[in-house]
């Protein structure tokens, strides 16, 4: 049944497009379909926990990396197409790199030679096509003319179909304006048996410290994903929500809580001015997304007019891919005493007298102590590494690493040059990647509360990540 649409709203949403492409700054996710069970058996700690990896070009190991470690990945989506937006219609662009790349896919959706019935699994290749350039009046003549929604939709499968791929990933800046354009290229997939994942921004929390007006962005964004959530439900068979960039490049808010409320440094935040490194995500926070979202799209929750049939219910129960990062977080930082806003410098500590008992490649050669009653805060945005080049600086610098008690994640700091001023690197560990997905299986385990199709992972992304990660899925 076609989805009537509903112009009012459409209209009332058009006005924060531009705020909420703003604020996608790193917009990564996916979402998938129903066919495709699960090997019952997998070398994977949570086997039914179906799992996403984006590979990227400009990664390009990601592609080795997930043959390496094929059990534990369901779907794969190279990062390689772009959708352009003219007054004749739409264009997509990109493709395989390479014939090598090529080749890659291809192996990837047979069973491989493996006698191992695990190892052998074929794996989906779900390519991500992303709407790029697109300004308010290109989603303005989309969303209000039908004949376009079907040439969007011709774009794309005219791709799918001559590479006979599995799926598609979408990816907008303003996805939550788009359900009766997707609905149409889900019913155009889902008639030759393929799956459609829709990439969904997640839901942000406020602090205490923000000022009112950045609060009232976060929460008005937080609404238009959270009220678009029940129609695209109907056309999507996976979300793939951006749960990776809990913090991102700016840092975050320091808290309040943490601060004299009549010092200096209270001030300085009161005016936006203060902001601290955080880690890349938190299991806490993606479970918060994840009911969120599950209650958003639970039918009983949902006496919207667009479920009109048990049919409908049914196509709703659609399943969850939390992203989790496989890149680790970078931030220049300056060391600030709460009460006065002073800087203050950490003092190295000197590690000669424990040389006796901390020996060997494992033994931190740097340590720094804060001064008291110190918080760290950026110096300027942070940057996102890749696992690999955290290796190296470790190996260079052997900082002490610490865990964020909060998150789970762990961190730690170091100076590149004495007197260059210090960094604060958060990231991705077995062990965090281990909370994030305990922290999915709980809700999908609790089933009797929430009726829904499932949950897993979708990794950003691959190219970012190292063997050791990978195996600890
Ligand atoms: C809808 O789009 C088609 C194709 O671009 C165009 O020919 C037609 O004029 C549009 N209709 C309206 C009402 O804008
Ligand atoms: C929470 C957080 O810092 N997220 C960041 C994780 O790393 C990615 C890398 O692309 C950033 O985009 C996010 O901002």
């Amino acid at each position: 049944m076609a989805i009537i649409p509903r112009w009012d709203i459409c209209d009332f949403l058009f006005f924060p497009v531009l705020a909420i492409i703003l604020l996608t700054t790193a917009v990564r996710g996916e979402h998938d379909g129903t066919q495709k069970p699960i090997s019952p058996e997998t070398t994977r700690q949570y086997p039914k926990l179906p799992v996403l990896g984006y590979v990227t070009p400009w990664n390009s190991a990601g592609k080795e990396l997930v043959e390496n470690h094929r059990p534990k990945f369901d779907m794969v989506c190279p990062v390689w197409y772009t959708v352009h937006a003219s007054e004749q219609g739409y264009e997509v662009r990109g493709g395989p790199p390479s014939d090598d790349d090529e080749a890659w896919y291809k192996r990837l959706q047979q069973p491989s030679a493996s006698e191992d019935v695990i190892e052998s699994n074929s794996l989906q290749i779900v390519p991500r096509f992303i709407l790029d350039g697109w300004g308010e009046q290109d989603f303005r003549s989309l969303v209000f003319n039908e004949t376009r929604w079907q040439m969007l939709s011709d774009a794309v499968m005219d791709v799918v179909e001559e590479k006979a791929f599995d799926g598609v990933v979408f990816e907008s800046g303003a996805t939550h304006l788009l359900a009766t354009v997707l609905n149409k290229l889900s019913g155009a997939l889902h008639q030759d048996e393929k799956i459609l994942i829709i990439v969904t921004q997640p839901i942000r929390k406020s602090l205490d410290g923000l000022a009112k007006n950045q609060a009232a962005m976060i929460e008005a964004s937080n609404n238009l994903i959270i009220q678009a959530l029940p129609q695209l439900a109907l056309a999507a068979d996976y979300f793939s929500i951006m749960t990776y960039d809990m913090t991102g490049p700016g840092g975050r808010e320091l808290n309040r809580r943490d601060i004299p409320p009549d010092g200096k440094l209270a001030q300085a935040v009161a005016q936006g001015n203060m902001r601290e490194p955080g880690p890349n995500t938190s299991a806490d926070w993606v479970r918060e997304n994840l009911i969120t979202f599950v209650e958003a799209t639970d039918p009983a929750n949902a006496n919207q007019p667009q479920f009109q049939s048990n049919l409908e219910l049914q196509q709703a129960s659609r399943k969850f891919l939390m992203g989790a990062p496989l890149y680790g977080y970078k931030y220049p930082i300056l060391f600030a005493n709460k009460a006065t806003g002073k800087i203050v410098k950490p003092t190295p500590v000197d590690l000669s007298p424990h040389a006796a008992i901390m020996t060997g490649a494992a033994a931190p050669r740097s340590r720094y102590k804060l001064p008291e009653g110190s918080v760290p805060v950026l110096r300027a945005g942070g940057e996102p590494v890749t696992a690999r080049e955290i290796a190296d600086v470790m190996d260079k610098h052997r900082p002490e690493v610490f865990k964020s008690e909060l998150e789970g994640e762990q961190y730690f700091d170091y100076e590149a040059k004495t007197g260059e001023g210090y960094w604060r690197v958060f990231l991705p560990t077995a062990e965090s990647l281990g909370h994030t997905l305990k922290a999915i299986k709980g809700v999908v385990d609790d089933e009797l509360e929430y009726s829904f199709g499932g949950a897993g992972v979708a990794l950003w992304e691959v190219g970012q990540s190292t063997d050791e990660l990978l195996a600890s899925l």
